[in-house]
C-alpha cells in the first residue's frame, strides 16, 4: 500500500494542492486567482474512478465546469475578476457562464468535504450512508428531482467503505488523516467563493 510506502497516494495529493492553494491566497493578499483554482479543482477528479462507474456521469458534469474555469484563466486573473464581469453582463446564474459555474464547482468541493467529514464522524456507518447525508446537505437543495433520483439511485452503487479505502490505496488510519487535511485546507476556499457571491449581495440560493 503507497501510505504505508510513504509515497503519495490521490487523497495526500488533494490535500497538498488545497493548501498549497489556501497558501498562496494568503500570499496574495486574500485573493484567489483562477489558473491556480482551476488546475486544484482538476486534481479532484483522480478520486471519482474510487467511486465506481455510476458516478461517472458526476465526474463529467463536475470537469466540464471545471474545465470552462480553466479556460477563463486564460482572460481573467482572479475569481473576483469573473464574478464582477458576470455582473456586468447580468449573467451570473446564467446557464454556463462562468460565475455560474464556479458556483457549481464550489458545489462539487462542499460536496467533498462534507463526505470526508462524514466519513469522519461517524465511523461504522456506510460509505452510502455518508455520502447520502452528504449529498442532501451540499447538492441536493439545489438540484432537480430528476438528478436527486438517479444520484439516489447511483448511491447503491458505492463501494464499501474498506473498498474505497483500498481503491485510495490508504490505511484505515492514513485515510483519516488525510480526510482531515483536506477538510481543513479547502474551508477557507469553500468560505472565500461563498463570500464573494455575498459581498455583491448574491444569494446562494440556487
Ligand atoms: C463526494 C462523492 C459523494 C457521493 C457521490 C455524490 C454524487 C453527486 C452527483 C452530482 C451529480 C450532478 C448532476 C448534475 C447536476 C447539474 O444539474 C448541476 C447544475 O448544472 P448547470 O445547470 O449549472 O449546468 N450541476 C451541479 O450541481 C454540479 C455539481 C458537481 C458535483 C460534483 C460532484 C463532485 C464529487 C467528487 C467526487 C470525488
Amino acid at each position: 500500500v503507497a501510505a504505508r510506502q510513504g509515497m503519495e497516494t490521490p487523497l495526500t495529493a488533494v490535500a497538498e494542492a488545497f493548501e498549497e492553494l489556501a497558501r498562496g491566497m494568503d500570499a496574495d493578499g486574500g485573493e484567489l486567482r483562477l489558473a491556480p483554482f482551476g488546475d486544484t479543482c482538476a486534481l479532484v477528479s483522480v478520486l471519482f474512478s474510487s467511486l465506481g462507474m455510476a458516478f461517472r456521469f458526476a465526474e463529467i458534469e463536475y470537469v466540464t465546469k471545471v474545465n470552462d474555469l480553466i479556460g477563463a484563466g486564460k482572460s481573467y486573473r482572479t475569481l473576483s475578476d469573473i464574478l464582477d464581469k458576470d455582473i456586468e453582463n447580468d449573467s451570473v446564474k446564467k446557464q454556463g457562464s462562468h460565475s455560474r459555474n464556479l458556483r457549481r464547482v464550489r458545489l462539487g468541493l462542499g460536496l467533498i468535504k462534507a463526505l470526508f467529514e462524514q466519513f469522519l464522524t461517524t465511523e461504522g456507518c456506510s460509505l452510502y450512508d455518508a455520502a447520502t447525508t452528504a449529498y442532501g446537505q451540499v447538492c441536493a437543495p439545489f438540484h432537480s428531482w430528476a438528478i436527486r433520483k438517479a444520484v439516489g439511485a447511483g448511491m447503491y452503487t458505492l463501494p464499501s467503505r474498506e473498498q474505497l479505502i483500498v481503491r485510495l490505496n490508504e490505511t484505515d488510519c492514513s485515510v483519516q488523516k488525510e480526510m482531515r487535511r483536506y477538510i481543513d485546507a479547502s474551508s477557507p476556499i469553500i468560505e472565500y467563493i461563498d463570500n464573494l457571491f455575498l459581498s455583491r449581495n448574491i444569494s446562494l440560493d440556487w
